[in-house]
């Protein structure tokens, strides 16, 4: 891993760059030359570590931290009044006046709240929110905020862009634990609570974590994210049992293996008393599972819910289940189906402990998919999403690709599942079926590059996810506008020209890659760069069916995959008929000729042309625009920037070529302003 030096990195320390200028009234500093502490516990000293951090930048001044005080102050502790109402991890900051003196009180649910009300007053500080009238009630929307990492021991990381591993090299657990540190800071600055350390692809040598050999250092991990408010998570091979404990079955009915299993989890706890439980990939992609004994998911998940449910932890199931075999010639058979015919069958037959972890998108993680039918479908199931904060399909942390947009669009979605305003953010967050577990999950996107995401802008997405889990509320301006101002400073041109360019890079990258929601035209395997028939799992012909008259799956009831019918009633009705599906969306859903008109009165090939024009002058739009910045920001982030947009421009030309000479090949169609197609 990279030397860094920490302190004099903006890279480095991302939104938590306290060099900055900030105006404080001198009310204001005098309050923050003193805190005021009367309890004790891990995360509160965490939170002292954290404030005092950040005021020492401030006012050059450490604060004092004393029991009891007459003078100005900033009190931390737990909130007592009943009438506020907080959820475990809320908090409320107010000021007010105290024997006439002006104080601010940070009041937490419990410490995590304390720890998150510390974290958000140095934000509104840096975001020059008005301290004197600071007066806060702020609860999480999803309790548990997860984070998987696909990091393998190693240390490469699975669909990672940014460098190796944090936690893992050459097949050990890193001795030097300081970046690990540093990362569960940045993680609890956006209140992230859980954090699963290893690839959900459990091979020989991870399998080995939940053993004697390897727990002691991963308890150390544990004990790094505790003071931080983070419980620390494990996926586990279904086949562990056969793997490590000389079995000859995994099969979850057996009484020897459920034995181990419990046993096994009993170890785990006496290590991490507070450990938060199992991530599982099942009968996915050749990783083993219950199939192979004639059970199905929920008795395979079932098992390790009973092993776990003693000492609080939970499992967590992944829905990404597909057979990869499946004949594309055959129009019946649909991979976006795949997860709904696994798992509709068994709502309401997993354990209280059991959450069943969908992604966003029913096949996986496309620049632009609809939203899983299994949310609103599954209605006696705990339900968490997974975002991908990892770019594996939307430019690899090379192309800048600003994912909160596509979060929220998901999240908002209305499933129509219990009338209408059922949108999904009601159905992960637990509200709406009143279940137990509420959560959101998503792919890590960092590694040991200095600026921890590769691409110094990729760091957006990353705050991004946290704060709008934490609050589904936010808008994506307010989110990138947060983090430009915590990253770079407050000048306002400076704030402007970044958040404009962040808010408009899903939508550029869409341009110039796969038109109409059509998706998966990149490369086999590594998914990188265009291969407009590149799907892996299609030796039979291209996965969009574009011949030389149309292009597109039809997943409609009438006429193709009858995917659409998974959706409830309101919501299938609109995807089915041509004139109501979302025009972005036309592709994943429909087959249409090229000359099929959009609602703007382009043809479906002069609008694939003009997108993929347009998407490579954007991006030098966006380089332009940067260019701006020089010597407004920190010159490093300006080059790192630049060099990634370099070879997104190259690339975005790339990407253009391929998919119009595709197609202008494949219909001979001619574009409309006869530019050059190569
Ligand atoms: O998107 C696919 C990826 C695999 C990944 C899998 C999954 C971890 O290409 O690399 O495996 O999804 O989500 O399990």
């Amino acid at each position: 891993m990279e030397y860094i030096n920490k302190e004099s990195s903006s890279l480095y320390n991302c939104w938590l760059n306290y060099d900055k200028e900030v105006t404080l009234s001198d009310e204001i500093k005098e309050i923050l030359k003193t805190i005021q502490l009367n309890e004790e516990g891990i995360i509160i000293n965490t939170a002292v570590k954290e404030l005092s951090r950040a005021i020492k930048k401030l006012i050059g001044k450490t604060p004092e931290i004393i029991k009891d005080t007459m003078l100005s102050h900033i009190y931390l502790g737990k909130l007592k009044d009943k009438t506020i109402k907080l959820v475990p991890g809320g908090f409320s900051i107010k000021k007010s006046t105290l024997n006439q003196k002006n104080i601010i009180e940070i009041l937490g649910k419990d410490e995590n709240g304390i720890l998150n009300g510390v974290f958000s007053f140095i934000r509104a500080i840096y975001t020059g929110s008005n301290i004197n009238e600071i007066n806060i009630v702020d609860n999480p929307r999803n309790m548990v905020r997860m984070i998987n990492h696909w990091d393998n021991m190693s240390g490469d990381i699975e669909r990672g862009y940014a460098g190796e591993s944090i936690f893992f090299k050459d097949n050990h657990i890193v001795e030097n634990k300081s970046r690990i540190r540093d990362y569960a800071r940045l993680m609890a600055s956006v209140a992230i609570n859980g954090i699963v350390i290893n690839n959900v692809n459990v091979h020989k040598q991870e399998t080995k974590l939940i053993t004697d050999e390897l727990l002691p250092e991963v308890k150390k991990i544990a004990d790094i994210f505790r003071a931080y408010g983070i419980k620390l998570y494990l996926s586990v091979n279904f086949a562990s049992p056969m793997e490590i404990g000389g079995f000859l079955t995994a099969d979850p009915l057996d009484f020897n293996v459920r034995t181990w299993w419990k046993k096994t989890a009993e170890n785990i706890y006496s290590y991490i008393p507070d450990f938060g439980g199992f991530l599982v990939k099942a009968d996915s992609e050749s990783r083993p599972g219950p199939f192979t004994y004639g059970r199905n998911h929920a008795e395979g998940a079932n098992m390790l819910a009973e092993a776990l449910r003693l000492f609080g932890g939970i499992v967590i199931w992944r829905c990404f289940v597909y057979n990869c075999k499946l004949d594309w010639r055959d129009r019946s058979t649909d991979r976006a189906k795949a997860a709904f015919d696994n798992f509709k069958p068994l709502d309401g037959k997993f354990d209280e402990n059991v959450v069943l972890q969908v992604k966003n998108g029913p096949v996986d993680f496309q620049i632009r998919e609809p939203i899983s039918p299994l949310f609103g479908a599954l209605k006696q199931t705990n339900e968490f999403m997974e975002f991908q904060i990892a770019q594996e399909y939307t430019g690899q942390q090379k192309h800048l690709c600003y994912l909160v947009p596509m979060w929220k669009e998901a999240l908002d979605f209305d499933t129509f599942a219990n009338g209408k305003d059922s949108n999904v953010s009601k159905i992960v967050d637990g509200s709406l079926f009143k279940t137990k577990y509420g959560g959101v999950a998503a792919v890590s996107n960092i590694g040991g590059s200095e600026c921890w995401t590769g691409h110094p802008l990729a760091q957006a997405n990353l705050y991004g996810y946290g704060r709008l889990i934490w609050n589904t509320f936010l808008s994506s301006d307010e989110i990138a506008r947060e983090w430009v101002k915590l990253t770079f400073g407050a000048e306002k041109d400076v704030e402007q020209i970044i958040v404009d360019i962040l808010l408009e890079s899903r939508e550029v990258y869409e341009k110039y890659t796969c038109p109409l929601g059509v998706g998966w035209m990149v490369n086999p395997n590594h998914h990188y760069g265009p291969s407009v028939e590149g799907y892996e799992y299609s030796p039979w012909g291209t996965y969009n069916y574009a011949d030389y008259k149309s292009i597109g799956v039809d997943r409609t009831v009438a006429t193709g995959t009858g995917y659409i019918g998974e959706y409830e009633p309101t919501v299938a009705d609109k995807f089915e008929n041509l004139a109501t599906c979302p025009e972005e969306l036309l592709l994943f859903f429909h087959n249409v000729l090229y000359s099929y008109k959009l609602k703007t009165g382009k043809t479906v090939i002069q609008h694939i042309y003009d997108t993929h024009f347009e998407g490579v002058e954007k991006v030098d739009e966006f380089i332009n625009k940067w260019e701006t910045l020089q010597n407004k920001i920190d010159s490093k982030i300006f080059d790192l920037v630049m060099e990634k947009f370099q070879i997104q421009k190259k690339d975005s030309r790339e990407w253009r070529d391929v998919v119009n000479t595709y197609f202008y090949r494949k219909t001979g169609i001619d574009d409309l302003y006869k530019r050059k197609i190569y």
